[in-house]
């Protein structure tokens, strides 16, 4: 993997003085620029800080950095000594972060003095299993910038089977535990690779520009591996759409001349909000082609996309894919999708028929192609079971999809228990389990409820050990976010005297859906054990978080 993104273009392909990146601070005066031939160098050096760390082909080594150039370097350094790299979002709580280290069984963790509250931009390899409040931090720790400093620049790849791992990367199960979706080196390569060059029909004088965390799959796959494949020059992002003001990613487009541009209909949503006024002040004229990813977008968000930002002029490319299956749509002027090559979906009914034409049910691919996942790590069990159990002989995907009558497939959302705010999985299960850790909760259940610029939002059933305690709502958003992190913030939390269940003892979640809508049709309550609760749960929504 590293040879075919690096050194290949700095050996073979003369590209060593091409930009690879255009790296763009949170505060506009922090910007760099960084060739391949600097990557190359800034990646052997890590790659020989890693050995001499004592790190071997198929251990893990678990990253969690902001978006800076040590992150892309960190990970190449690990592809090219065959190390698996599992790096965690920044924006997850420390919780969340030693799970993962855990579970990846990690001997070695790459972090930012910044996320462990330091004032300093410094970063410490620490050799660890947990770094929680309650692990104490062993004394193993260096600094990057003094290892690197005395690192040789030259390190020969580890040469690695077209099977091997590459990563792993979690997202979030049903069962509330996160997932490690383990990825292999040459599908994946190629997938990335395909998919970059002809999704965003690439040429050599691009400058694209994945807005993605590093920490999500599109991160991995649009800023680090399949822009690289490519010999492409990448603009690196740290920082927010609306910091230090709302024009923030239009001045960023202006500034590099950005061709092709992909972000997600939570962002779109976000800066529709202000008007076009803050995009006036810029030339968008470099934009080519946009595209979207992470969650379905709405009709409002695509006009504005399509007529405000790309000028009417740029295809917008609707994406859709997942951690697990690495496959992008192709592009197209409209808001649907067709398969990409090798991709064959099929539209289920609950029964497992498969439909034909015009139809709506169960989306599902027939056959496997070289970028889906391979196991989740250490557990094939569940791998079966979450995606081949449901449905056997299809790759279930977990969303809901309606197929036109011009073949056109529109996603129109998870049908299973989990929740997508603002582009962000997460499980229903994770939150209630969160929420649950708290002392004086007896019992909680998550619903989503539409939001008009995270697309969902949490709405959250609690039910008090004392009914008489007071309203802890504030208490209970901070447990969530200690726990998760910032992105799993609830926007609702009602307290609920009882859930409705079922006889046999089943929350059911289709009515607390309906009463976090406001939707009164409640249809069927008789297989409600009390249906009186719905009534109660009606007359106490909340309103706010
Ligand atoms: C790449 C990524 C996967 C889930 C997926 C679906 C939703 C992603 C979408 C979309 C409609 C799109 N999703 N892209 N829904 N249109 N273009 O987001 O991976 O974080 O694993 O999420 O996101 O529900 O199943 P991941």
């Amino acid at each position: 993997m590293c040879y075919n993104v690096l050194d290949r273009h700095v050996k073979e392909g003369k590209l060593g003085e091409k930009v690879a990146y255009y790296w763009e601070g949170n505060s506009p005066d922090h910007h760099m620029t960084i060739t391949y031939r600097q990557l190359l160098s800034h990646v052997c050096r890590c790659a020989n800080v890693l050995k001499q760390m004592g790190v071997k082909r198929g251990d893990r080594v678990s990253i969690y950095l902001p978006m800076i150039p040590e992150l892309i370097v960190t990970m190449l350094a690990c592809a090219r000594i065959g190390a698996v790299h599992s790096i965690v979002f920044a924006g997850f709580s420390s919780e969340s972060l030693c799970e993962r280290i855990m579970d990846a069984q990690s001997s070695v963790l790459v972090t930012a003095g910044k996320l462990l509250q330091h004032q300093t931009y410094a970063i410490c390899l620490d050799v660890t299993c947990c770094c929680t409040r309650s692990c104490k931090m062993k004394l193993r720790d260096v600094w990057w910038d003094e290892v690197m400093r005395d690192s040789p620049d030259e390190c020969e790849p580890e040469w690695m089977d077209a099977e091997d791992p590459l990563f792993i990367l979690y997202t979030s199960g049903s069962t509330g535990k996160p997932k490690g979706v383990v990825h292999t080196v040459a599908g994946y390569l190629l997938y990335t690779s395909l998919t970059f060059r002809y999704v965003f029909d690439h040429h050599p004088d691009d400058v694209y520009w994945c807005t993605a965390d590093i920490g999500w799959i599109t991160g991995h796959s649009y800023i680090t591996y399949g822009p690289l494949a490519n010999g492409a020059t990448s603009v690196l992002f740290e920082g927010l759409p609306v910091h230090p003001h709302v024009g923030r990613f239009w001045e960023i487009i202006e500034k590099y001349k950005v061709t092709k541009f992909y972000t997600a209909p939570t962002a779109i949503r976000l800066l529709m909000k202000y008007g076009q006024e803050p995009l006036r002040k810029y030339d968008l004229s470099s934009l080519r082609i946009l595209g979207t990813v992470g969650e379905p977008i709405n009709p409002e968000a695509w006009r504005w996309y399509h007529e405000v930002v790309g000028q009417g002029r740029c295809p917008v490319v609707d994406t859709f894919w997942q951690t697990e299956t690495h496959l992008t749509s192709n592009p197209d002027f409209i808001f649907q999708t067709f398969p990409f090559f090798g991709v064959e979906p099929a539209i289920l009914n609950e029964h497992g028929e498969e439909l034909e034409g015009v139809t709506e049910g169960y989306l599902v691919f027939r056959k496997p192609w070289p970028g889906i996942m391979r196991t989740i790590y250490k557990n094939q069990e569940l791998f079966e079971n979450t995606y081949f159990r449901k449905f056997p002989g299809f790759y279930v995907t977990g969303d809901g999809c309606r197929r036109d009558k011009d073949g056109y497939y529109w996603i129109t959302g998870r049908i299973d228990d989990m929740l997508n705010v603002s582009g962000h999985l997460m499980s229903t299960a994770e939150v209630e389990a969160a929420l649950m850790l708290h002392q004086s909760v007896s019992e909680a259940a998550v619903v989503s409820r539409p939001h008009k610029v995270k697309g969902e939002c949490l709405y959250c059933f609690v039910t008090l050990k004392d009914r008489k305690n007071s309203d802890q709502s504030a208490v209970f958003i901070f447990s969530v976010r200690e726990k998760i992190g910032p992105i799993a913030t609830p926007d609702f939390i009602q307290n609920a005297p009882a859930l409705p269940k079922t006889r046999s003892g089943k929350i059911m979640r289709r009515i607390l859906r309906q009463i976090a809508r406001n939707e009164k049709d409640l249809g069927d309550l008789s297989t409600l054990a009390d249906p009186k609760v719905v009534e109660v749960l009606f007359n106490q929504r909340s309103e706010a978080a």
